[in-house]
């Protein structure tokens, strides 16, 4: 960073942690006293919790298959930071129904158990999905099989955990990619292998089963880029249909696979909105913002992983970025009820390489943190103009 921008940003630092006292208090954050000085870098900055930062907003989530094979440091810092956890891989059809008679429940005892020990919430990932999901279900079955299949298997893994995970994605990616008409709005539904074999109505079964597994648990549908364009046309119109078939749904998973090259913003904005109108809430599901890069859904452009480190300009950028987008999730703090990281850090992240995430690869705050933190214990801070 320049020097001269360095020092502006020291002083803007110094400067919210005169105001933000009165605010933090209100938090029950305790605040460090911090002069205005040059020497002040943000590390010496007291670090606060993100989850209470937001806890009069939102849940602060992040994914991982915790504990696994993560380190006490790394796990201090999801106990420090975060209130609801994702597991990232566990819980999807493949890994832990790989045949119809077999059920590897291990990993996600151990999150659920480690979770509720350290007083996390978990958020189920995910139950209907095109990808990670083996043949079995499709095989050898007409409609009807293959429908009870999907009943046997959601009705054993939400029940397994009723009262324990506090929500799920029920339905993840149904929307194809490929664009359609505006003027001719579809589901545009993708041709996967449940839609082939049960018809649209999978979406719906997918959730009344959720629903008697576990009548209190909030129902997600989830989804990468329904935030704009035809996607969020199909989105609507989908969701309209499973309201109309009593599907019984909570929410609605933005992603939010971003890239600082092109972030959605106003569009997002008008989307959360229009979920809302649905009497929809809100979760932002996955979120990272790659310094550059492909923003998208599953499957991440491998071809990014050899990135150079960002440069202090692409931090800074990237620290902008999220900035407005908290700013966005905290005007509809009604509406959105959890925003969750897709990921913990640097290095764990299924972007490695592309410097995603708020903590970087040795578990340390980014820029892109403090901004977080700013957005509402430094008011003063100056964001650009939604665009
Ligand atoms: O982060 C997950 C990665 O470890 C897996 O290899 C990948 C396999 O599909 O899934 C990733 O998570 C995806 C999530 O389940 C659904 N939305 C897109 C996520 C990123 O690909």
């Amino acid at each position: 960073m320049a020097l001269q921008q360095q020092r502006r940003r020291f002083l803007r630092l110094a400067g919210a942690s005169v105001g933000m006292s009165a605010y933090a208090s209100t938090l029950g954050i305790q605040c460090s006293a911090v002069a205005g000085s040059d020497s002040l870098q943000p590390a010496e900055r007291r670090r606060p919790a993100l989850k209470e930062v937001y806890k009069e907003h939102f849940l602060i989530g992040m994914a991982g298959d915790l504990p696994g094979n993560y380190s006490q440091q790394e796990l201090a810092l999801v106990k420090e930071h975060f209130n609801v956890v994702t597991p990232e891989n566990c819980m999807k059809p493949g890994p832990v129904h790989p045949s119809e008679n077999i059920w590897r429940f291990e990993r996600c005892d151990a999150l659920v158990k480690w979770c509720l020990d350290n007083n996390m919430a978990v958020h189920g990932h995910t139950l209907v999905w095109h990808a990670q999901t083996s043949d079995w279900f499709f095989r050898d079955g007409d409609k009807s099989v293959v429908v009870q299949r999907m009943k046997d298997h959601i009705t054993t893994l939400v029940g397994r955990y009723k009262g324990k995970v506090r929500s799920w994605d029920v339905v993840n990616e149904a929307i194809s990619d490929g664009g359609h008409s505006q003027t001719a709005q579809t589901e545009n539904l993708r041709n996967s292998s449940w839609l082939k074999a049960v018809g649209p109505e999978f979406i719906t079964l997918a959730f009344k089963f959720a629903h008697q597994a576990d009548p209190d648990a909030k129902l997600y549908y989830n989804d990468y880029g329904i935030e704009a364009g035809p996607k969020h046309a199909s989105a609507m119109v989908l969701l309209r249909r499973l309201i109309k078939e009593g599907a019984p749904i909570h929410a609605v998973g933005i992603q939010g696979h971003w890239s600082t090259r092109g972030i959605p913003y106003a569009a997002l904005d008008r989307a959360i909105a229009a979920f809302a109108s649905l009497g929809l809430k809100v979760g932002i599901t996955e979120l990272d913002v790659t310094i550059g890069g492909a923003s998208g859904g599953q499957f991440g452009p491998r071809r990014f992983a050899n990135l150079p480190p960002p440069s202090p300009e692409d931090l800074k950028t990237q620290a902008d970025a999220y900035a407005r987008l908290f700013a966005i999730f905290v005007k509809h703090n009604q509406v959105v009820e959890r925003v969750t990281f897709w990921g913990l850090s640097d290095r764990r992240t299924w972007r490695f390489g592309q410097h995603p995430l708020i903590f970087d690869a040795n578990n340390q705050p980014k820029p892109a943190y403090w901004a977080i933190v700013d957005v509402l214990l430094n008011s003063n801070r100056d964001l650009p103009a939604p665009r």
